[in-house]
């Protein structure tokens, strides 16, 4: 006559456990397949090819911009300042030297000029119209190019 057997606990614990480490395995495996895609949604997400910026006595709003090497950038700067500013009659410029751009706004103008960043790094652009210039931190923004 026979037994039925029945799976002891300890086999039970096994079995699950050797599940977790091949769901573990299965997993880790997805992660790297998809990692290239991941990672090219997430750079066409940060990778901008517009911005609006606000600039005024105040600063950069926003004082950040991410760009792709060789993916030409349009940026739309909105000069908040009026023409009764004393120091630089309101006008406010966009200068990132590494680049060559350097792109005057009138006051209470706005203007939308586009450049290519040709290399990746980080670079300084400011406004050195007004308020000391590149020297006053608040007319420094970061050009992250990736
Ligand atoms: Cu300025």
């Amino acid at each position: 006559m026979k037994t039925k057997k029945t799976p002891s606990p300890t086999s039970k614990k096994s079995a699950i456990i050797f599940g977790l480490a091949g769901l573990t395995v299965l997993g880790l495996a997805a992660a790297m397949f998809l990692a290239p895609y991941i990672r090219s949604v997430l750079d066409t997400r940060i990778t901008q090819s517009e911005a609006t910026l606000q600039i005024s006595m105040s600063g950069w709003s926003p004082a950040v911009i991410n760009a792709k090497t060789g993916q030409t950038v349009a940026i739309t700067m909105i000069n908040l300042d009026h023409k009764f500013h004393t120091d630089g009659g309101g006008w406010h410029n966009f200068a990132v030297p590494d680049f060559g751009v350097n792109e005057p706004v009138a006051p209470k103008q706005t203007r939308t000029f586009t450049f290519t960043p040709t290399r990746a790094g980080e670079y300084v652009f400011y406004c050195d119209i007004c308020c000391g210039g590149k020297n006053n931190p608040f007319m420094r923004g970061k050009l992250i190019v990736t």
